[in-house]
């Protein structure tokens, strides 16, 4: 016999919204259209704004809708984040190994930025474009000691690779349902996504704003 959370989550979905967030030309929009597409594109759009996508994941026997959240890494765009922030589950703060600054940043200003715009988050730091190793700048332990700090999940991710993406945002997913949805006190915090009305709420995109 099914208990009445159970009736409940066959009605309605859960949704999970993940932001990623890092400077310019890390790779946040590859490594989504990566898990979305299955695809990689070397001359990637940067971009402007954010950009919306979603999928739906079987996470430790949930349907889950993943939104994900796509934000402008340029500096004119800045001021936009913490409203793109407000009410996120999951925070991936993204660098490339290759580039110095974009460390150096996630250190003096993103990690500030998303602490004072979240409250319990799942915290992944994305230490993305691990292909180029033979160019990599931030040592790989500079990351995870990051990571650890602040208490984040450190993944080495190629926007190149589907499995490593895959994992990225599946094993975040899976922290954050362990944390907070099988805390019973927790469950709130998910928001349910009404499935009624909607035809295809696989890899949809759309611009939010
Ligand atoms: N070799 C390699 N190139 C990557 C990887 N990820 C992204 N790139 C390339 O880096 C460039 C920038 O990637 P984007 O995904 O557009 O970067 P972004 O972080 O979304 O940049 P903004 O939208 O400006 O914030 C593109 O040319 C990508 O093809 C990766 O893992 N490996
Ligand atoms: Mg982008």
């Amino acid at each position: 016999m099914m208990d009445s959370t159970s009736i409940e989550e066959k009605k309605d979905m859960l949704s999970l919204k993940i932001v990623l967030v890092g400077c310019s030309s890390v790779g946040k929009s590859a490594l989504i259209n990566q898990y979305i597409n299955n695809k990689f594109l070397e001359n990637q759009i940067l971009t402007i704004g954010c950009d919306k996508f979603s999928k739906v994941e079987k996470i430790k026997n949930l349907d889950i809708k993943i939104n994900l959240w796509d934000t402008a890494g340029q500096e004119r765009f800045r001021s936009l984040s913490p409203m793109f922030l407000k009410g996120s589950n999951i925070v991936i703060l993204v660098y490339d190994i290759t580039n110095q600054f974009s460390f150096d940043e996630l250190q003096k200003y993103w990690i500030n930025v998303v602490k004072q715009n979240t409250q319990d988050i799942i915290l992944g730091i994305a230490a993305n474009k691990s292909d180029l190793y033979e160019e990599e700048k931030v040592d790989e332990e500079k990351g995870r000691k990051f990571a650890q700090e602040n208490n984040g999940f450190f993944y080495s991710t190629s926007a190149k690779n589907y499995i490593v993406t895959q994992q990225l945002f599946i094993n975040l997913a899976e922290n954050y349902i362990e944390k907070y949805y099988k805390n019973e006190k927790n469950k709130s915090k998910l928001s349910f996504y009404k499935i009624k009305n909607n035809n295809n709420p696989k890899q949809q995109k759309k611009r939010c704003c």
